[in-house]
């Protein structure tokens, strides 16, 4: 009988802080494709996957980390929950909140969130306030909230996320068998760098479950760790933070890194590195994921293919080895994108009468 897929807490349970009495706040997150990517893997000699998150619940890999938190502010007797977010956060927040029975709030930078994102926090009835300001002024109130008052914080800052966020590394070493020699992907507030290190390192010793006792190391390797950010919001590449972040990117428009220490230690024990491509080179892989691969994400999920393209580039990606590269969110979220040319002109679509030879004309057919 087919297995169907139980979210990521059920099917990892025994690598995440839960125990048989815990009530689980689930929307079957997780089990998401891992796609071999032809063109990548032909332009650059290796093998190359695309860990497709968009195929989340809610749209992005935001559901990974947002089961644990929602669940975790269940067990802590929670009643309302908060975040502040680029966008992802919030729509997977108000959904799991809806699921738990919470009232949820979220904080946007004003107009600085994708028509998709924001649809999607309105249609779970979360209560949306768009501040004066960008996400990391949103993400220092939320903070101040979750300190003061009667509200459950459920950003990565929170630990719940980055345990459930890890499970990501965990599906696609056991999709493939072993670790990858590289994963790639795009950095913001450097949460998703963090968790997918954290789950690559458990998953290559032995682990102390603390409900199943000493289990196998599962991999023999860990990758190393390729984040990237937009040139106009990358603040590990500036070495410092940036106080006024700016890209077309807007998931990834993120000045102050919550997890900086951590996405560091991710990036220097892993023999990784951080580094920046354009929004010009984002768009550019954007395009290239949905007409080369028949895959469609946003544009700050594909800051990691810019980034592999350009390390391509350069002569700085190595043939032969297998590497993994997460696409954080789907291309719905914010499909405006996909109706502008490479040379920044509006697409048409082409109008015909109600008539078969003109269409097929059109289409450039002779008849059979
Ligand atoms: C599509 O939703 O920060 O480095 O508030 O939406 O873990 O922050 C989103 C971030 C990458 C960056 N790709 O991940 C939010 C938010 C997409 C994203 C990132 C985000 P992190």
């Amino acid at each position: 009988m087919a297995h169907q897929w139980r979210g990521v807490i059920r099917e990892y349970a025994e690598r995440l802080p839960v125990t048989e009495a815990t009530t689980v706040i689930t929307l079957g997150e997780g089990g998401t494709p891992l796609v071999h990517a032809q063109k990548l893997s032909e332009l650059t000699g290796s093998q190359v996957y695309l860990k497709v998150e968009g195929m989340n619940p809610t749209g992005s890999f935001k559901d990974r980390g947002m089961t644990m938190a929602m669940t975790a502010a269940v067990e802590a007797g929670a009643k309302a929950v908060v975040c502040a977010s680029t966008g992802n956060t919030s729509a997977s927040a108000a959904a799991y909140a809806t699921a738990a029975g919470l009232k949820c709030a979220v904080l946007v930078p004003e107009g600085k969130i994708s028509m998709g994102k924001l649809s999607q926090a309105i249609a779970h009835g979360a209560t949306l306030l768009q501040v004066d300001g960008n996400f990391d002024n949103c993400l220092d109130i939320a903070r101040k909230l979750g300190e003061s008052y009667p509200v459950f914080l459920v950003n990565s800052v929170n630990p719940a996320r980055i345990q459930g966020q890890k499970t990501g590394a965990f599906e696609v070493v056991d999709s493939l068998g072993d670790a990858p020699d590289i994963h790639v992907l795009p950095v913001g507030n450097a949460g998703n760098i963090s968790a997918y290190w954290k789950g690559y390192k458990e998953y290559s010793a032995p682990y102390e479950s603390a409900t199943a006792g000493t289990l196998p190391a599962v991999s023999t390797k860990t990758p190393a760790m390729w984040g990237f950010q937009a040139a106009g919001a990358a603040p590990f590449v500036a070495g410092h933070p940036i106080t006024e972040p700016d890209t077309i990117a807007t998931a990834i428009r993120i000045g102050n890194p919550a997890s900086w220490d951590t996405a560091i230690a991710a990036r220097d024990e892993s023999g990784g590195l951080i580094e920046a491509v354009t929004d010009e080179e984002i768009l550019d892989a954007h395009r290239w994921l949905s007409s080369k691969e028949g895959v469609f994400v946003e544009p700050g999920s594909a800051a990691g293919v810019a980034g592999l393209i350009k390390k391509h580039a350069a002569g700085e990606v190595p043939t032969g080895k297998t590497i993994v590269i997460t696409v954080t969110g789907h291309g719905l979220k914010d499909p405006q994108w996909a109706l502008r040319t490479a040379d920044g002109s509006e697409v048409q679509p082409v109008k015909v009468p109600n008539d078969v030879v003109t269409v097929a004309t059109e289409l450039g057919l002779d008849a059979r």
